[in-house]
């Protein structure tokens, strides 16, 4: 009887540390983590402030609560794109994709060569799918593509693990932060905390 109940204890703890994934820049257009698994968006429909992206170095930063997941960002280059435009072959341009094997912070490059409607002035929503293995989750932002955009903080593009930031693109290194290493020292001390107690129970 003892163990199950741990094992539920266990299950529910890790899933408070896992809290799903948060787009923090450019700002999402909102966050609910209800509503995460909602196509397209997140739950949230409307456009909201648009950021100015640059064309060559542009990225979103995220924040993962799973450690391990994968992603794709999409662009729909339009003022109000509708949910049918997000499954629609011919409005939805990939510009990223990938895996990463740690949590918190990470810094997803834009390569915006799929798309030849893109440029200079373009209105467009970005869409990040976020996959960390409980279901697919989405976030979307609100931007206009500029060949140059001085507010936009290359400084916010930071791996949570340290690692290099180079754009997809093929440009040079945004950013190469070593910061945001303690938040996921957190996480993976208070797991390995909990795989000692079930052990050590289970022992
Ligand atoms: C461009 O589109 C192709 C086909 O959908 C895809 O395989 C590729 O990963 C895309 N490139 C980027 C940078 O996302
Ligand atoms: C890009 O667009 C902005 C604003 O619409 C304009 O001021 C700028 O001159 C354009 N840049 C180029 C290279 O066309
Ligand atoms: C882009 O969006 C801005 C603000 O949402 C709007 O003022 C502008 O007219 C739009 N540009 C185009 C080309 O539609
Ligand atoms: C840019 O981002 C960095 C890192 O988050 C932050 O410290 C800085 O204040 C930001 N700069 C602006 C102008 O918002
Ligand atoms: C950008 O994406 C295009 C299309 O998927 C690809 O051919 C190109 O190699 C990519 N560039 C980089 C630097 O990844
Ligand atoms: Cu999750």
């Amino acid at each position: 009887m003892l163990r199950p109940t741990l094992f539920l204890l266990f299950a529910g703890v890790l899933q408070i540390v896992s809290a799903h994934f948060e787009l923090n820049y450019p700002a999402t257009r909102g966050f609910d983590e209800t509503k995460e698994p909602t196509f397209p968006c997140g739950g949230f429909d409307t456009v909201q402030t648009r950021t100015q992206v640059p064309l060559k170095n542009a990225f979103v930063e995220i924040n993962s609560g799973h450690t391990s997941y994968s992603y794709v960002v999409n662009v729909v280059a339009k003022n109000d794109p509708a949910t049918a435009d997000f499954s629609t072959a011919s409005e939805l341009v990939q510009v990223s994709s990938g895996t990463r094997s740690y949590p918190q912070a990470a810094c997803l490059s834009l390569n915006l060569s799929n798309s030849t409607s893109i440029t200079n002035g373009t209105n467009a929503t970005i869409q990040v799918i976020f996959n960390g293995g409980d279901g697919l989750l989405y976030q979307c932002t609100d931007v206009m593509f500029v060949d140059s955009a001085p507010q936009f903080n290359q400084s916010m593009c930071v791996n949570a693990d340290g690692s290099s930031t180079v754009a997809a693109s093929g440009s040079s290194p945004a950013v190469d932060a070593k910061e945001g290493k303690a938040p996921s020292v957190t996480v993976s001390s208070s797991f390995l905390l909990f795989v000692i107690v079930c052990v050590y129970i289970t022992v």
